[in-house]
């Protein structure tokens, strides 16, 4: 049967993704006033079709759900545009990293499509489309916010979370190497410092901070305070994001893992390293990391072998109840001048990922 809170969730869904083509058209419409060359202007527009509209859209969406949260009271429909453009923002800033990720990490499919830069004619073209999907945020923001006093925080917001994401990138990207497999380079500390980076700040962090500057929150102990619950959050969903690379099914993620092919410094291999008998070590290092589809199957044997699966489902239930522990901590004072952080709007974020399975 189909839950009550299902069909809510999918209507929320249906009227964010409404909000995209009129934003889509604005910036389209940019192209005609510089007299863009047709070609351009179509190839800028299957650019942003392709990759920013087809997740799961829970970044963006959150960007309204908190707004809402926080305020207190429905939204009227040009306030409900406003904070689902700062959501589509962020949605443009998520395809962004992941045009760039992919080549990076020479990915086949995303979202159950082909990764762009695999389509016939785009190759490393999609490097400067992934550029192109960066400027939109800023187009965007200038088009609308450019009045608003927190015009320069939500730029500041946009520039610190997109430099926090490309160091934690950086760290990513050099502690898996091509050509060298080393398994101790890799630990649970660095595997902690790189998903921190290079998700956490992005994905949790600047959805719940563009609304609370939206609903006019200026107490920096508030931001603090948001961050604090919202790393642990984001650290959660990328060490979902990295079982699921391995354990997931590629139809309901859309995308077929690379981890163990790309020697990714993921939260499977550093558990498994922990566990591993001398033999399982020897296998993992002999296999880990290597472009060989026969190697990766052994990988896959050993974390197996050492039961992921389980140890997964007991992170992942300790990992629930710290977050809400986390989130039951939140004061909620009535008589302030300011909106205050609410725990519900933490709550919704946590319950949109819990278990996820995609
Ligand atoms: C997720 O890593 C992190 C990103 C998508 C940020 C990329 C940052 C850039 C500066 C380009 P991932 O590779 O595990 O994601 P996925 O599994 O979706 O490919
Ligand atoms: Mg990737
Ligand atoms: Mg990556
Ligand atoms: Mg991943």
């Amino acid at each position: 049967s189909v839950k009550a809170s299902d069909l809510k969730a999918a209507s929320r869904k249906k009227r964010f993704q409404d909000v995209f083509p009129v934003i889509r058209d604005e910036l389209v419409a940019y192209f005609d006033e510089c007299k863009m060359p047709e070609d351009a202007k179509a190839w800028f527009k299957r650019n942003i079709d392709y990759n920013t509209p087809h997740g799961k859209l829970n970044r963006g969406i959150s960007v309204v759900d908190t707004v809402e949260i926080l305020k207190g009271s429905s939204l009227d429909d040009q306030e409900y545009f406003r904070a689902a453009l700062l959501g589509w923002c962020v949605e443009f800033l998520q395809a962004y990293f992941l045009v760039a990720d992919d080549m990076m990490d020479a990915s086949i499919t995303r979202r159950g499509q082909p990764c762009w830069y695999r389509n016939p004619g785009v190759g490393n073209i999609a490097i400067n489309d992934a550029f192109m999907l960066e400027a939109c945020i800023y187009y965007l923001l200038k088009k609308h916010f450019r009045s608003e006093p927190y015009y320069v925080e939500l730029l500041e917001l946009f520039h610190d979370t997109t430099y926090q994401t490309e160091m934690g990138q950086l760290v990513d990207l050099i502690t898996a190497p091509e050509d060298h497999v080393d398994l101790d380079k890799f630990s649970l500390e660095k595997h902690r410092f790189i998903v921190l980076y290079k998700t956490a700040f992005y994905s949790f962090y600047l959805p719940v901070a563009l609304a609370m500057h939206m609903v006019g929150i200026k107490s920096q102990s508030a931001y603090d305070h948001a961050l604090s619950i919202l790393l642990p959050l984001g650290e959660y969903f990328q060490i979902q994001d990295d079982y699921l690379d391995c354990f997931g099914s590629a139809a309901q993620i859309g995308k077929i893992g690379t981890d163990i092919l790309d020697n990714k410094c993921s939260w499977n291999i550093n558990i498994a390293l922990k566990k591993a008998t001398p033999e399982q070590r020897q296998i993992l290092n002999d296999n880990y990391g290597r472009k060989d589809s026969e190697c990766e199957r052994r990988v896959k044997d050993v974390f197996n072998q050492i039961d992921i699966p389980r140890l997964y489902k007991e992170y992942e239930d300790e990992a629930y109840e710290k977050i809400c522990t986390l989130i039951d901590g939140i004061q909620e004072s009535a008589d302030s001048a300011e909106p205050t952080l609410r725990r519900a709007a933490f709550k919704a974020f946590l319950d949109k990922i819990y278990k996820r399975s995609k």
